[in-house]
């Protein structure tokens, strides 16, 4: 028998309205409480729980929203936020409703604006009531510098419900929605840079040793890679002093064998040649931005990161999540494109042919001498994307905005 769920959504202040492309803002608000259900399934790693719960964040601190999340695995969640109660069936965090997507799905009223992350598919019984209720449904799409997705973003697709999905597509080029961004972040990042009392504090509370003052501060996030071998060669051997930090998971484990230390473990230091690498525990999401911060040259991997490594506005090195019919690599080369497209010619082929060497697995010490060589402009160059993008839009931003307008239409 379906299990009754009692939807616990507190009403919300009536937002003004800007209407689309006017950029005028109009006093009438809308009176109808809104609330938003966002669905997330865990397929893997942690990049899906990760952007869903930062949009869940972000709507509900910065735009009051009452916001409920569908998860179907509450473990990756509690990695990112440890206040999760695995077992729980709902449950608030940060006056977030966390409810666990189970294949029993219970008799839930639908939000008024739903987001399905990922092409998740929403539960029939969920889409069979969304009519009377649901006023706007995204359809939430995964990141793309790729052109097309500029065609696509925002547009309507009819569904048999009546509800039309509207395609939302985080990117860098103008014309997609924009990254996910906190309206704090920069400047915390400014203080936590330009304060060294701030750094120390959080650097003892979390346990990470800070960089010394002339050694290159480097982050090591991604997924296995046959690359890492050569890369840490190079790191050992390199003239100038590097601090490396390795989160546990799954780039730890081809340490362990690069390095032939099978019981590398969170907490380890390993000092050899010019490397000293930390071994890092598993941070919450809040804390992971600074990690970046604090480094000279961030290796993210799928998509969260990603995006927090451009936020940072130091050098990235991208491993992106490999698919199994090789579409990674268009979405690869549009990445590098985009975000590399202000570069002087020799610096970008530098940049590129290191992103490209990681993603292939193969380490070319030339390509990795010609990054280094090239890192002051790379430095100048992703702190100035950094700034240049935050002038853009701002997904959360994006989504209230088209839902207020489309709700807008549907009360008119
Ligand atoms: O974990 P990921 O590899 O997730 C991937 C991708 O998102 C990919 O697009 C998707 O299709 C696939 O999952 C199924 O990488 P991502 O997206 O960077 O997510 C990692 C999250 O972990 C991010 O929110 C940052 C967070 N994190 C912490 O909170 N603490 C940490 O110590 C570290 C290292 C990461």
């Amino acid at each position: 028998m379906a299990r009754q769920f009692v939807a616990n959504h507190k009403p919300i202040e009536p937002h003004g309205l800007l209407i689309a492309g006017s950029g005028t803002a109009l006093t009438a608000p809308i009176d109808t409480p809104q609330t938003w259900d966002i669905f997330c399934r865990v397929i893997d790693n942690f990049g899906d729980i990760g952007v869903t719960w930062r949009l869940a964040r972000l709507l509900t601190d910065e735009h009051g929203k009452a916001v409920r999340l569908w998860v179907d695995d509450l473990s990756a969640l509690s990695r990112l936020m440890p206040a999760t109660d695995v077992a729980a069936e709902i449950q608030k965090i940060h006056d977030i409703e966390v409810c666990r997507w189970s294949t029993d799905f219970p008799d839930a009223t639908p939000a008024t604006v739903v987001i399905e992350a990922f092409g998740c598919t929403l539960p029939d019984r969920y889409i069979a009531a969304m009519p009377g209720h649901c006023q706007v449904w995204f359809n939430f799409e995964y990141f793309t510098a790729e052109a097309w997705a500029v065609g696509c973003h925002g547009l309507p697709s009819p569904q048999p419900n009546g509800v039309a999905k509207i395609f939302a597509f985080p990117g860098i080029q103008p014309g997609t929605g924009g990254l996910l961004r906190e309206a704090a972040l920069l400047t915390d990042r400014q203080k936590f840079l330009q304060q060294p009392d701030v750094r120390l504090t959080w650097a003892a509370r979390w346990h990470i040793p800070l960089p010394s003052d002339h050694s290159l501060a480097i982050l090591l996030f991604g997924y296995e890679n046959a690359a890492l071998s050569g890369l840490l060669n190079a790191l050992i051997t390199s003239p100038t002093a590097i601090t490396a930090y390795l989160p546990e998971g799954r780039l730890l484990n081809a340490a362990r064998t690069a390095l032939k230390t099978p019981d590398l473990a969170p907490g380890a230091v390993l000092h050899q040649g010019a490397l000293t690498l930390h071994v890092l525990a598993f941070l919450p999401q809040v804390e992971f931005d600074r990690l970046l911060w604090l480094c000279d040259i961030n290796f993210v991997r799928g998509e969260d990161s990603l995006s927090r490594a451009v936020w940072a506005g130091k050098t990235l090195i991208w491993q992106i999540y490999p698919t199994g019919d090789n579409a990674h690599w268009a979405k690869l080369d549009a990445l590098l494109a985009e975000y590399g497209r202000t570069l002087e010619p020799s610096a970008l082929q530098a940049w590129q042919q290191l992103n490209r060497d990681w993603n292939a697995q193969i380490f070319i010490p030339a390509h990795w001498d010609a990054v280094i060589a090239a890192l002051p402009e790379l430095r100048a160059q992703a702190e100035q994307q950094m700034r240049h993008l935050s002038e853009g839009e701002e997904l959360a931003q994006w989504l209230v905005k088209t839902a207020n307008q489309r709700l807008q239409c549907a009360t008119i």
